[in-house]
């Protein structure tokens, strides 16, 4: 059988490469010049975030799996037959969550969604191994995966919704809300969702977690210019780009960006660009915003889910909140 046709294990849909370039020509001619952050994801963008969340400077990981080991048990009830997690990375945190909920949680269906088909492909790979659990992945958007998970035939019980990782800090506040309102749109009544957010703490600390003394989130920046060459025949010369990330405190949001160190040109052949940068110039690449824990409960709120639970690691400011569709 083709790759194509493996169910669970598709391919880039075609034309995928024709979004890149599309996206590239509209964001790229903004004012400020700016990438969606969704292309920091290729294999080696992902390898490089997986490398990231080691850093001893970018605690949001640790901080969540230690939540999701103390509160295993309270989140995956044995009521739940359906957990759907939008963006599970390499699986470490389901798998964390699965293990701390222990032999009391019953039959469950495991949805997996994300547009990367290496990141799905890993994170069964971590899952494959529980009892009881059917694993199920959706090479898509986290929208249609979301629906399509909760189309399909399942045990009589409640699903539980997972966005982790802070992964909502990339969404700008509008985003956010039509976000979080499809992922109610999408579910029950009953239906949960576990939310996880890195909360705002002392901007010295924030920005060591995006500019870490090892280059690794500044290689992770740079990596979309060299996707850039790979993909679209792009002549970008990635010494003329320095890695910048800044606290944007009015907007309560951590920016990456990159900047140009110099005049120069930018040809991007399957793109069909050919511009100029000044010195100085940014490509603005990554939002990463932080919250206050009743600033979380109240955009839940607001898009029609009841808190249940809000836990927060006290030593690196992180929340995770079970809220329910109501
Ligand atoms: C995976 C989006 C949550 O914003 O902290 C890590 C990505 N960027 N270092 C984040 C990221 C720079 C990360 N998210």
């Amino acid at each position: 059988m083709s790759p194509m046709l493996r169910p669970g294990l598709m391919m880039a849909p075609p034309g995928a490469g024709d979004r890149f370039a599309m996206d590239l020509r509209d964001f790229m001619t903004r004012q400020p010049r700016q990438l969606p952050s969704r292309y920091l994801y290729d294999d080696l963008g992902s390898a490089l975030f997986e490398a990231i969340c080691r850093l001893p400077w970018y605690p949001l990981t640790r901080a969540e799996l230690r939540l999701l080991e103390a509160h295993g048990r309270e989140i995956l009830d044995a009521g739940v037959s359906a957990a759907i997690e939008l963006g599970p990375g390499s699986g470490a945190k389901l798998s964390a969550l699965l293990a701390a909920a222990g032999p009391g949680r019953g039959r469950l269906d495991v949805h997996l969604v994300d547009v990367s088909g290496s990141a799905l492909a890993q994170a069964r790979r971590a899952l494959e191994d529980f009892e009881d659990v059917r694993i199920l992945t959706h090479e898509t958007t986290y929208e249609i995966g979301l629906e399509e998970s909760c189309r399909a035939r399942r045990f009589p019980g409640r699903r539980l919704a997972l966005f982790l990782g802070s992964n909502i800090g990339n969404f700008d506040p509008p985003g956010r809300d039509a976000f979080l309102r499809s992922v109610r749109a999408a579910l029950d009544a009953g239906d949960g969702f576990l939310l996880g957010a890195d909360l705002v703490k002392p901007e010295r600390q924030m920005l060591l977690a995006y500019d870490d003394p090892l280059g690794v989130t500044a290689a992770f920046n740079l990596n979309l210019l060299s996707r850039i060459n790979r993909e679209l025949q792009g002549h970008v010369d990635l010494d003329g780009f320095t890695h910048h990330a800044l606290w944007n405190e009015a907007r309560s949001r951590i920016e990456m960006h990159l900047r140009s160190s110099r005049a120069q040109r930018l040809v991007i052949r399957r793109a069909d660009l050919d511009f100029v940068m000044a010195e100085g110039e940014m490509i603005w690449t990554e939002s990463s915003y932080k919250y206050d824990p009743p600033e979380i409960v109240s955009m839940l709120e607001r898009s029609g889910f009841g808190v249940r639970a809000q836990w927060i690691d006290t030593i690196d400011r992180f929340a995770l909140t079970l809220a329910e569709a109501v």
